[in-house]
């Protein structure tokens, strides 16, 4: 069975690569700022369960579009000929290459995508290129894209593609969703009748594809939650060292698998999506990339103040302050705390300061050895920084378009100055809150069900991002 084909063609440099790479989220697709970069018509498929099941040719830009157009005006012959005779006639021709190699899939009927940027003015070559491709007669579609934000000059592209093109739609190659990608395989179906039940579902089984995605990284997300939620660090405890020194190792010994464990669920949801080039957390200064325990990190995710009183009233008893306070008092206590403890707690606001204690290593009475432990958390306002931070990655991650490759501007979008979670109705916090409840304490706490809450308002929040451009 032969696929669904279609060749992505247009003059150099217009983002025929990157419409590619969008499309079939490829992320290996060659782009380049520098005109001239396709030389060879290279295939990309969209595979589902393993299988090929659609294909997508890029192409060299056009080199000679009023020669072609000359040529192909003067054709007398049958139209059904016209390409292989053009191709034969320039055949050794090293300044038609281009002209010669894009025409390659059109020979094999390929239905044609025509790559423009509208927000430039229309030019003679345009002309002549859209010409070019009315006389060959394949079924086209043309793509608007937008390499900047200016719509000043669309009118004049409609008209003239109007003209020439069974139909006309705008893509971004740098910014279309998935819902965007969604409806240009609809429009595909419009375009080629005989193709219309194959493309319809190619779009069903994407869809359940995006979901299961979704649903996937959820697992990655609660999994990370987890993690964190239960996690010790602990160090032997070597007598006659200065004590301060060895709990601050012991305090950065924690920190350094939080943000390992972080940075293992990025890298899980980087490969799901097929974006295991972005980058994960290099550099510094921004919201996403700051240092988990860093003040201003704490400071613009996870709860407000008055929120995580009622977090922490909600998960209180009143015994566990004295618990904690008796063992020294561990600054992650406020997980316990009501909300006049909590006004009580300096720079509670920004990232706690760790606690350590020592503890005699479990199981070892005759040696008298002691470890120093970090963990696990009590404060919930980590386990909520961390998801919102991890909410904030994801829908980005998620609704970047393959063909942009500006990483720099990925991680620059991610730090804005706000999360999610504080927009959440006390209903939605109260799940997570149930779920750490449910999670954090030993004893037999039935969790299926907080894990299922917490699955599903997960899942209903990214599918709502979904529509959501970046
Ligand atoms: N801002 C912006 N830039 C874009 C967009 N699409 C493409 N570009 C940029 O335009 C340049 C050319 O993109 P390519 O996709 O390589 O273009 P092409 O048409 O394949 O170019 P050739 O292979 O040389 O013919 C790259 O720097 C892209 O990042 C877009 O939608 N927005
Ligand atoms: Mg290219």
């Amino acid at each position: 069975m032969t696929l669904p084909t279609y060749a992505v063609l247009g003059h150099p440099n217009e983002g025929k690569s990157s419409v590619v790479s969008t499309l079939t989220e490829n992320e290996r697709v060659k782009i380049s700022s520098t005109p001239g970069e396709t030389l060879r018509c290279k295939r990309f498929v969209i595979k589902l369960d393993g299988e090929d099941a659609l294909e997508i040719i890029d192409t060299p830009g056009f080199q000679n579009p009023s020669a072609t157009l000359k040529w192909f005006e003067a054709w007398e012959g049958p139209e059904s000929e016209m390409v292989d005779a053009f191709m034969e006639a320039h055949r050794d021709q090293e300044s038609f290459h281009h002209d010669l190699e894009l025409m390659k899939p059109l020979r094999e009927r390929a239905g044609i995508l025509y790559v423009a940027d509208a927000s430039r003015p229309l030019r003679e070559a345009d002309r002549q290129e859209m010409e070019v491709l009315r006389l060959i007669g394949l079924p086209r579609l043309a793509l608007l894209n937008f390499k900047r934000d200016n719509r000043e000059y669309l009118t004049e592209w409609q008209e003239a593609l109007n003209r020439r093109f069974n139909l006309v739609r705008e893509f971004n190659a740098h910014h279309a969703t998935f819902q965007e990608r969604m409806s240009l395989l609809e429009a595909l179906a419009l375009l080629s009748p005989e193709e219309e039940a194959a493309l319809k579902s190619i779009r069903s089984n994407l869809e359940d594809q995006w979901d299961q995605r979704i649903e996937e990284a959820v697992l990655i997300l609660e999994e990370l939650l987890l993690k964190v939620l239960r996690h010790r660090s602990s160090l032997t405890y070597t007598p006659g060292k200065p004590e301060k020194e060895q709990f601050e190792q012991a305090q950065e010994a924690y920190r350094e698998s939080i943000r390992a464990l972080e940075e293992k669920s990025r890298r899980q949801w980087r490969k799901l999506y097929q974006h295991t080039e972005l980058p994960g957390s290099a550099g510094v200064g921004e919201l996403l990339r700051e240092e988990l325990f860093a003040e201003k990190v704490w400071r613009l995710l996870g709860l407000s103040r008055r929120q995580l009183a009622l977090v922490g009233a909600l998960t209180a008893g009143a015994a566990g302050v004295g618990a904690d306070l008796a063992t020294g008092g561990i600054s992650f206590g406020i997980f316990t705390a009501g909300a006049a403890v909590l006004g009580g707690m300096s720079g509670w606001m920004g990232a706690p300061k760790l606690g350590a204690k020592r503890l005699p290593f479990p199981g070892n009475r005759t040696l008298a050895r002691e470890q120093i432990v970090v963990g696990p958390v009590k404060d919930p306002q980590l386990l909520f920084v961390l998801l919102d931070r991890s909410l904030l990655y994801l829908t980005r991650l998620m609704n970047w378009a393959h063909g942009r490759r500006d990483h720099e501007a990925f991680l620059a979008e991610m730090s804005k100055e706000s999360g999610l979670v504080r927009e959440w109705s006390d209903a939605q916090r109260k799940i997570l809150t149930r779920w750490i409840r449910a999670h954090a304490s030993p004893d037999n706490t039935p969790t299926a069900e907080a894990s299922r809450s917490l699955r599903r308002l997960l899942h209903d929040l990214l599918t709502s991002h979904s529509r959501e451009r970046t």
